[in-house]
């Protein structure tokens, strides 16, 4: 994903917070000590993704849900490799209401969490998100809740109460690794937490969310292939699109995907062999259409050709 478009997504404004666990190699023991502390028994779900498909410096292999018996619920994602905490780590994103058709772009989730790195002269933290609308917005955290940083993990905490689920109540999460080419848990979609073993998730109802979509400024050369990049915003993360290209007002190409996969983490795009001889100010849009067939607004960017 280019920084450029991250940004409308992300935002930039940086909250306060009271972290109940300090920024240090010992932040995992103290988490552990904490859950200890705070409950009696607790129940762990694991949910794995490949090594390996990381394709940046933190490769996520697996997320752990462990829920305490007086309502708090740690998340702890783990790392193939070392955890280099200048960086911007993982975001955990949850669908409270388990609709990907209601809250944020990152497939209808409604509170996120982040951890920020060290840079620009501040001690790395955790962030808290609420959707507002298909973006995010920052939230002051609640009381008591935390997060932890080990060698190949960060850890956050929050509670059943804060997040406002009731006790047996299931959710879907996603995590993402912040980066271009970022590592996602699950690789599509979200992971159906289930705290009832064997409860079915809750049946979806009509689609009636239209895919939301960015078209990004692009550069292209005479004779060869231009890629047309292009975001999508999709709950439920299917969605074809329709690319047209105009010189002027004359429409001179129409690429069209098949309905597949759309993640909300990465920048797609298409690709276009600008005819030789071509030079100027292209224009391209982009629509995106959901499997329910609810058609996004028209996005629209230039293409530059030399
Ligand atoms: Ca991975
Ligand atoms: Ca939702
Ligand atoms: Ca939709």
């Amino acid at each position: 994903m280019n920084g450029a478009s991250h940004t409308g997504f992300i935002p930039l404004r940086r909250l306060r917070h009271l972290p109940i666990i300090a920024s240090s190699a010992f932040a995992c023991a103290l988490v552990a000590l904490c859950l200890t502390g705070l409950g009696g028994a607790a129940t762990s779900t694991t949910f794995t993704d490949p090594a390996g498909d990381g394709g940046t410096w933190l490769d996520i292999t697996s997320v752990d849900v462990t829920e305490e018996d007086d309502g708090g619920i740690l998340f702890q994602v783990n790392f193939a490799g070392r955890v280099n905490w200048d960086e911007d780590g993982p975001r955990v994103a949850l669908d409270l209401d388990r609709n990907p058709d209601t809250g944020s772009g990152y497939y209808g989730t409604e509170v996120e969490v982040a951890f920020e790195g060290e840079g620009h002269a501040r001690e790395g933290r955790a962030v808290l998100y609420r959707a507002n609308g298909w973006d995010f917005r920052g939230a002051t955290p609640p009381e008591g809740w935390g997060w932890g940083l080990g060698p190949h993990e960060v850890d956050f905490f929050l509670s059943r109460s804060f997040l406002g689920l009731a006790p047996n109540a299931g959710f879907n999460l996603v995590v993402a690794t912040t980066a271009r080419n970022p590592d996602t848990a699950p690789n599509v979609g979200t992971f159906d937490y289930e705290p009832v073993p064997g409860a079915p998730p809750p049946q979806l109802g009509q689609d009636r969310r239209p895919p939301r979509v960015f078209a990004y400024d692009s550069r292209g050369t005479a004779g060869q292939p231009a890629k047309l990049d292009y975001w999508v915003l999709e709950g439920r993360g299917k969605a074809r699109q329709v690319i047209r290209i105009f010189k002027g007002h004359r429409r001179v190409a129409t690429i069209a995907t098949p309905l597949r996969n759309v993640s909300p983490f990465r920048v797609a795009h298409a690709r276009w062999r600008v005819p030789r001889g071509a030079h100027g100010h292209f224009r391209y849009s982009v629509r995106s259409i959901d499997a329910a067939g609810n058609k996004s607004r028209l996005a629209w960017a230039s293409l530059d050709v030399r």
